[in-house]
C-alpha cells in the first residue's frame, strides 16, 4: 500500500523530517512518530501508556474509514432515526435528572437546555451508546491507524494524534478509558482532540474535564464550543416556512425575515414570524415539494459543532420538541407507501405482540426488524420480501386482537 500521506509530508517539509519508507510497517511508522510526538512536547511516559502493547493497526477502523453508504439518506429518513419518541421521551427524562447542571451551564455559557440535549442526543443517544464498548476504539491507535493507513484522512489524524496525546498527558483521562468512534470523537458530546483542548470544561469542578463520565463536563464542553462561535441566547435557529412555486430560486439566498415575508414566505397555520429584522437564509431540504426553513445565525453555530445541514437541521427540530414546541407541519415528499417515524415503531410493537419480534423498540427498521416480518408474511401466505411499509402495517393491524392465522 502507497502511503500517500508520507509522500505529502516529507514533500511538504523537505529538511525537518527523518526519511520514510513508503511502505513502512505500522510499528516502524510508530517508532518514526515518536520523534514528532517528543518535538511537541509528549513525554515518553505518556507515549509509552498510549501504546503499551499495541504492534498492531486497528483493523476495524481501517474497515470503517473505508466504509462508502451505498445509498445516500433522503432527510425525512435521517430526521425518522434521530427525532422520534424514543429521542424526545429521553430527552425529557434527562432535562429532569440534570435539572441544575443544566441551568448552570445556561447561566455560564448562555446555551439553552434543550439545544444541549439535543446534541446530547444525536451524539450518543444521551450516552447510550458509550455503553458499546466493544464498538469503542483506544483513541491513540485508532488515529494512529488513520495517520498511518487512510489516505484521505493521515493529515487530519496526524493533528489529532498529537492532541490526544496532550490530552492523555494532561490526565483528563486513564488510558485504559481514553476511547472513542473509529475516527476519534470522544465521549457524551463527541469531541475530537484538537475541539476538546479548545473547548473543554471541567463543569464539576473535580479538575479533570472529563467528557467521558462526566455528563456536566460532556455538556459544558458543548457549550463552550457554542459559546465561542457566536451562539446568541435566546434566538431561533430557524423557522419552518411553506413555499410558493417561485422558491426555488431562492434557495441559499439571505434576506431578512421582514423581506422574505414581503417575497410571499409564510409559516405554517397562519403563525406569526419573529425577529422580523434578522437575516435568515432559504434552504430546501427536499425540493419545493417538501417545507422549507429560513434558518438563523445559530444555525450555522450549530454547523460549527458539525457541517452537514441535515445534523443542523436535526439538532434545531429537536431542541424544539424537548421545548414543548411542534414539529415539522408540513409533509415530506415520502415515497408512497413508505412508514412515517411514529409509524416505524408501531410496527415494531405489532410484530412484539404478534410475536415475530424480540428485539428493542427503537423505529430503527434493521434486519431484525426485516426477519420478523417476513416471518410474519410467511404466516400470512405473502411474499416474503421483509420489506417495511404501510401494507405490512395495515395488514398487522388487522389481525390484531384476532388469532394469527393463514389468509385465504
Ligand atoms: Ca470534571
Amino acid at each position: 500500500m502507497i502511503r500517500y500521506c508520507v509522500y505529502i509530508f516529507i514533500w511538504l517539509s523537505l529538511a525537518s523530517l527523518p526519511a520514510f519508507a513508503t511502505d513502512m510497517s505500522f510499528s516502524s511508522w510508530l517508532d518514526n512518530f515518536y520523534h514528532e510526538a517528543a518535538r511537541q512536547g509528549i513525554q515518553q511516559a505518556t507515549w509509552e501508556t498510549a501504546f503499551a502493547g499495541v504492534h498492531t493497526p486497528d483493523e476495524e477502523v481501517l474497515k470503517k474509514a473505508a466504509y462508502q453508504p451505498e445509498f445516500t439518506t433522503e432527510i425525512w429518513d435521517y430526521l425518522d432515526g434521530r427525532i422520534n419518541r424514543k429521542a424526545i421521551a429521553t430527552g425529557l427524562v434527562m432535562a429532569g435528572m440534570y435539572k441544575k447542571t443544566l441551568a448552570d451551564i445556561e447561566h455560564r455559557f448562555g446555551v439553552e437546555p434543550e439545544l444541549l440535549l439535543a446534541i446530547w442526543s444525536m451524539e450518543t443517544s444521551y450516552g447510550s451508546a458509550l455503553l458499546h464498548t466493544s464498538r469503542l476504539h483506544s483513541v491513540p491507535r485508532a488515529l494512529a491507524t488513520l495517520a498511518w493507513g487512510d489516505k484521505k484522512r493521515c493529515k487530519f489524524a496526524r493533528q489529532q494524534l498529537i492532541a490526544a496525546l496532550k490530552i492523555l498527558q494532561n490526565g483528563d483521562v486513564a488510558s485504559k478509558d481514553f476511547l472513542g468512534s473509529w475516527a476519534g470523537a470522544m465521549g457524551h458530546t463527541q469531541f475530537i482532540p484538537t475541539s476538546f483542548l479548545a473547548y473543554g470544561v471541567d463543569m464539576d469542578g473535580d479538575g479533570r474535564r472529563d467528557i467521558w463520565h462526566s455528563v456536566p463536563d460532556a455538556l459544558a464542553t458543548a457549550a463552550s464550543l457554542l459559546k465561542q462561535n457566536g451562539w446568541r441566547t435566546g434566538k431561533p435557529w430557524g423557522f419552518e416556512v411553506q413555499l410558493s412555486a417561485g422558491a426555488k430560486q431562492w434557495a441559499g439566498q439571505t434576506r431578512t425575515i421582514d423581506q422574505w415575508q414581503e417575497l410571499g414566505l409564510v409559516r405554517p397555520g397562519g403563525k406569526k414570524f419573529t425577529h422580523g429584522g434578522e437575516r435568515a437564509v432559504l434552504k430546501l431540504f427536499a425540493g419545493t415539494d417538501g417545507p422549507g426553513f429560513l434558518v438563523l445565525r445559530n444555525f450555522f453555530v450549530i454547523k460549527r459543532y458539525n457541517s452537514s445541514d441535515f445534523y443542523a437541521l436535526a439538532v434545531g427540530l429537536l431542541s424544539d420538541r424537548l421545548s414543548g414546541k411542534r414539529g415539522v407541519v408540513q409533509e415530506w415528499p415520502r415515497p408512497p407507501g413508505t412508514l412515517k417515524a411514529e409509524e416505524k415503531f408501531v410496527l415494531q410493537e405489532l410484530l412484539k405482540k404478534k410475536g415475530f419480534y424480540s428485539g428493542e423498540i427503537d423505529g430503527h427498521l434493521g434486519p431484525a426488524t426485516a426477519k420478523a416480518i417476513r416471518a410474519f408474511q410467511h404466516e400470512q401466505g405473502r411474499v416474503e420480501d421483509g420489506k417495511p411499509g404501510k401494507g405490512i402495517l395495515e395488514a398487522l393491524r388487522r389481525v390484531q386482537g384476532n388469532p394469527l392465522k393463514k389468509q385465504d
